[in-house]
């Protein structure tokens, strides 16, 4: 068993392989995100989306256009004297060195990642909400390549009362007088859901090419159907126990709350599974359009379950009286977003496009949410303001 306190040193054990924050740039790296590509939230820690009508060009969002979400700097990790750290209810205690992952059958899965966050900028129509201010960006679609969970926890050996996987990534996130690692947890069932990779995945490339410092080089889980936050970057440390990580990331954070006080932090469990969403990307926020027959494009991320697949995206041009059903494009694979398309008739009454969405699994947008204080897993239909001349 691991002790909450050594969990919460865990950042201090794992300083073996992390040095100074960088300034140079590792060959084995590629180079970061510009603000040609991107819009940061903030540089420090680096937040940052892309445009709307950058996001939805393709199925698969290449790397400068994927968004970033950090709480902390990129740690410097030196490849050669990395370690991944596996321990608590297992059988054998280990250290892996990046090499060593070779052991396992190499996957390569599609997966969108979304960010809790996404969309939180809505939320202050109803009231403010602190936090990175995301617009619709903070969700991308890459391959993952690596190696399944579930055959290294099987390789390692779990005990049978090991109920969650722990991860731990090897950043200093600054929290009250010190730092701590940024921290998450998923059920075991989900770590070993299947040996595909789908389950969850310790990756090492993101779109055929070796994870960029931004995106948690060398190591980082990928949680297909999960939050981003439990997609834990810069991986050090994989422990498994009986109860859910300790870590501020799981234990507070990452719940939908409306006020923050301990009860209510206590009564709320830790948002695992993302709802389904979708967004508008074509046109843009705020652009003047003719009268007439309108292109209209965007995403839609079916609910974070293996097989719910998007069943009708909705367009309406007249406030929600009426729709027209928009045509989905391109692949349809499990934890992946569509892209969509539809064409509507704009009058100068039009002030804004609505979309909607619902799934095979009886999950669909509503038409609001309630406020919540962190402002996360913002699903409501999607509105897009426009001028008709
Ligand atoms: N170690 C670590 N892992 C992390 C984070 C972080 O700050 N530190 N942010 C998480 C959050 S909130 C999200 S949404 C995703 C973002 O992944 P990306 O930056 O590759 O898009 O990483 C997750 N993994
Ligand atoms: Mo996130």
């Amino acid at each position: 068993m691991i002790s909450r306190r050594q969990a919460l040193a865990g950042g201090g054990l794992l300083i073996v392989g992390v040095l100074p924050i960088r300034r140079g740039r590792a060959a084995t790296q590629q180079p970061g995100a510009t603000e040609k590509e991107l819009i940061f939230r903030s540089t420090e820690p680096r937040n940052a989306e892309p445009k709307l009508s950058d996001l939805i060009q393709s199925w698969i969002t290449p790397t400068k256009f994927f968004y970033i979400r950090s709480h902390a700097p990129n740690p410097r990790i030196d490849p050669q004297q990395y370690r991944l750290k596996i321990d608590g209810m297992v059988d054998r205690v280990t250290e892996l060195r990046l090499e060593d992952l070779q052991r396992y059958p190499e996957r390569t899965i599609t997966a969108t990642l979304t960010c809790a966050g996404n969309r939180r900028a809505e939320f202050n129509q109803q009231a403010p909400v602190g936090g990175v201010q995301w617009e619709a960006g903070a969700i991308g679609n890459a391959t993952w390549t690596g190696v399944a969970l579930a055959d290294v926890l099987n390789d390692v050996g779990v005990a049978d009362q090991a109920r969650h996987v722990w991860l731990e990534g090897l950043d200093a996130v600054p929290h009250g007088e010190g730092t701590i690692p940024f921290g998450a947890s998923i059920p075991i069932e989900k770590a070993i859901d299947a040996d595909d990779g789908l389950g969850a995945l310790l990756v090492t490339k993101m779109n055929g090419e070796p994870l960029s410092e931004d995106h948690g080089f060398p190591l980082r889980a990928i949680v297909p159907g999960y939050i981003g936050a439990r997609s834990v970057k810069w991986l050090g440390r994989v422990s498994l126990a009986e109860h859910p990580s300790p870590n501020h990331y799981v234990a507070e954070a990452y719940k939908v709350v409306t006020d923050t006080s301990p009860l209510a932090w206590a009564e709320a469990g830790p948002i695992y599974r993302y709802p389904i969403n979708a967004a508008i990307g074509k046109p843009e926020a705020g652009m003047t359009v003719p009268a007439g027959p309108l292109e209209v494009a965007g995403y839609v991320l079916p609910s974070g379950k293996r097989d719910s697949r998007v069943r009708e995206v909705w367009v309406s041009a007249d406030g929600g009286r009426g729709w027209v059903m928009a045509e989905l494009v391109g692949e349809e694979l499990p934890y992946c977003w569509r892209l969509w398309r539809a064409e509507v008739e704009v009058t100068p009454e039009t002030k804004e496009l609505i979309c909607r969405a619902s799934d095979s699994t009886g999950e669909f947008m509503p038409p609001r949410i309630a406020w919540n204080a962190k402002g996360y897993l913002q699903n409501s239909w999607f509105r897009l303001p426009i001028n008709v001349q």
